[in-house]
């Protein structure tokens, strides 16, 4: 929001005019959540020592994992605080697409927030309760895609398919189930692949990279007519949303890479996973996140599998271990290659995605 003080000055300076283009404020939203992150990201993971709010290890999980014992978690926090300094910046706060997506960060960040302190400081792996958290899910999801509909207008319940322009069907008043689902898909989703030294945090930096392209684009009459999707009006500012969360996502990244300082936590799988989801309603394509977030898909499917094969043979498994990094680790491939080799497949799901902006 501070970048509308500078933009006044213009009167005074008039290269100051260019505060008020999208792409210049997406640019340094990115380079302000990455710096920030950067900066804050040592204090951070000091203060979550100090606390001892470290990760405790599943005795049943691969052996590789028990010297990640101590390991400080809930370095969400980095991710939430570095978009929010961005936010105040390069925001356009009275957009509500905007709020909406803030709003859906911060709800998310905290009901992670509680499920990882009970964790940790209580020693109680199973936080608020597997229901519990399920149910703040739903509800969360709920209020947020009513506020969806309200402020999406008329196209709010259409549905865009991709590879084919001419089919819009329309869910209406379903919309609402169908988008709350789809938060509450994502941010488990990203929960259960958040489980390998940066896996989660850079498909899902893809992921938002692609959305940040997709609303601009999406939010441009012009360029909407151009390729055939559907305009959005006020959609373009969820590109500098989407740029602050890839600079946060690369700031972070720096930290939880493989050996890694921190992990993000409930507090920030749960909350960067729901405005994934939320990003990718409010800008029309919600259809392509399956084919963006390719990874967060294969890894869920892995664990469905799992447990209804595990359920139906009376104990047999497909996989030595779901989520399915964890069938590689215990195949013995080391850790630092299942995740650069899931990054690498991550790209090819964001490339092929964008392409269906194109061919259809
Ligand atoms: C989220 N949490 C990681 C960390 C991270 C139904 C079943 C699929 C559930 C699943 C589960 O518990 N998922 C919870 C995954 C955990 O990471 C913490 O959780 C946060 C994300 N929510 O930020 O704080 C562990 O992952 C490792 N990790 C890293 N680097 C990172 O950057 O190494 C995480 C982030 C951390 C650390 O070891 O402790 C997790 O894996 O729990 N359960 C599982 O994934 C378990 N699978 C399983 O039980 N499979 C069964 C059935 C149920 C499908 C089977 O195959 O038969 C595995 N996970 C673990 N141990 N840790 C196996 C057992």
């Amino acid at each position: 929001m501070l970048w509308k003080l500078i933009y006044l000055l213009k009167v005074y300076f008039s290269p100051l005019n260019v505060f008020k283009y999208i792409t210049f404020r997406a640019t340094y939203a990115l380079v302000t959540s990455l710096l920030v992150s950067l900066l804050l990201g040592p204090f951070i993971i000091s203060r979550l020592k100090r606390l001892r709010l470290e990760q405790v290890i599943r005795e049943y999980g691969p052996q590789t994992h028990f010297v990640k014992a101590g390991t400080p978690t809930m370095g969400g926090i980095l991710i939430i605080l570095s978009v929010l300094i961005s936010s105040i910046i390069w925001f356009n706060l009275s957009n509500p697409l905007v709020l909406i997506s803030l709003f859906t960060l911060i709800s998310f960040g905290i009901l992670g927030f509680l499920d990882d302190y009970i964790k940790v400081s209580k020693r109680n792996p199973n936080g608020i309760g597997a229901k519990k958290k399920f149910m703040c899910q739903v509800v969360l999801a709920f209020i947020i895609s009513l506020l969806m509909v309200k402020y999406l207008g008329n196209k709010a319940t259409v549905l865009q398919v991709p590879f084919f322009k001419r089919i819009h069907p329309d869910l209406g008043v379903f919309y609402i189930f169908f988008a709350t689902l789809v938060i509450v898909a994502t941010s488990n989703a990203v929960n259960i692949t958040d489980g390998l030294d940066g896996l989660a945090i850079v498909p899902f930096t893809m992921c938002m990279g692609a959305y940040g392209l997709i609303a601009y684009l999406a939010g441009h009459i012009k360029f909407a007519q151009y390729l055939n999707i559907l305009y959005v009006p006020y959609s373009g500012e969820l590109a500098v949303v989407a740029a602050a969360f890839v600079g946060a996502g690369i700031g972070f990244l720096w930290f939880n890479a493989h050996p890694a300082d921190v992990f993000m936590g409930d507090t920030g799988s749960l909350s960067i996973g729901a405005t994934l989801g939320a990003i990718a309603l409010m800008t029309k394509h919600e259809l392509l996140l399956p084919i963006l977030g390719g990874v967060f898909v294969i890894e869920t499917v892995s664990v469905i599998m799992q447990v209804l094969y595990f359920k139906a043979t009376g104990g047999k498994r497909i996989f030595r271990m779901a989520p399915i990094h964890h069938h590689y680790e215990q195949e013995g491939l080391p850790e630092s290659k299942i995740i650069v080799r899931f990054w690498i497949v991550s790209l090819i799901f964001v490339l092929i995605g964008l392409s269906t902006l194109k061919i259809r």
